[in-house]
């Protein structure tokens, strides 16, 4: 991605995922807006994106943070969101373990008391290691933790997998991890 589609990528997640109301939108049920409302709106608020620069932020965002519905007329963020929203997504069997990356200052806390989603919606659990990794070298030294999902869906907890492919759970008690 280039700087630019950088730029509208992360004014897209802040107002997708967090500040829609900031804009003057609101989103549906699912996260979505209208792509007319949406161009609109950060037209009005001084940060005007183009169609197609909505569409190649689509196409070419490295983790598909985003994506048009069937009738190409609304758009909503994939995951992430902090704003009250139900993405509508089915419940999914998880695999045997999914992943989680952390760094060590987070780790006293999270052995306490286990994964919590602080402002998000949703845990976020990566499905291969090597994102997980990288979930976490954004702030440091990576530590992967290793998820029982397995497990932890045999005892009652239930798993969602985003359109992007990030699996989301309520949170994850301490019992049900390990250090990789
Ligand atoms: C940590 C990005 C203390 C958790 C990524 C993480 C992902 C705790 C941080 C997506 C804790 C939360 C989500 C506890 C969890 N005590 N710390 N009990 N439980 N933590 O950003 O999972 O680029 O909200 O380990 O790639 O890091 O935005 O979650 O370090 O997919 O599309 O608290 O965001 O995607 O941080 O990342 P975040 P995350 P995007």
């Amino acid at each position: 991605m280039n700087n630019r589609l950088i730029t509208v990528s992360k004014y897209l997640a802040k107002h997708l995922r967090h500040a829609p109301g900031e804009i003057g939108l609101t989103l549906r049920p699912g996260g979505w807006v209208g792509v007319d409302d949406l161009l609109a709106a950060t037209n009005r608020h001084g940060f005007a994106i183009t169609f197609d620069e909505l569409v190649e932020c689509v196409e070419t965002n490295d983790k598909r943070r985003f994506a048009f519905d069937v009738s190409g007329e609304a758009i909503r963020a994939n995951q992430g969101h902090s704003v009250a929203v139900d993405l509508q997504l089915e419940e999914r069997e998880p695999p045997e373990t999914l992943f989680h990356g952390t760094v060590e200052r987070f780790m006293a806390s999270i052995l306490e008391h286990g994964l919590t989603r602080g402002k998000r919606h949703h845990v976020h659990l990566s499905g291969d290691v090597e994102t997980a990794r990288k979930v976490g070298a954004r702030r440091g030294k990576p530590i992967v933790l290793i998820v029982a999902a397995a497990r932890m869906r045999r005892d009652g907890r239930a798993f969602l997998l985003s359109t992007n492919g990030v699996w989301l759970t309520d949170a994850v008690p301490p019992g049900y991890l390990s250090r990789a």
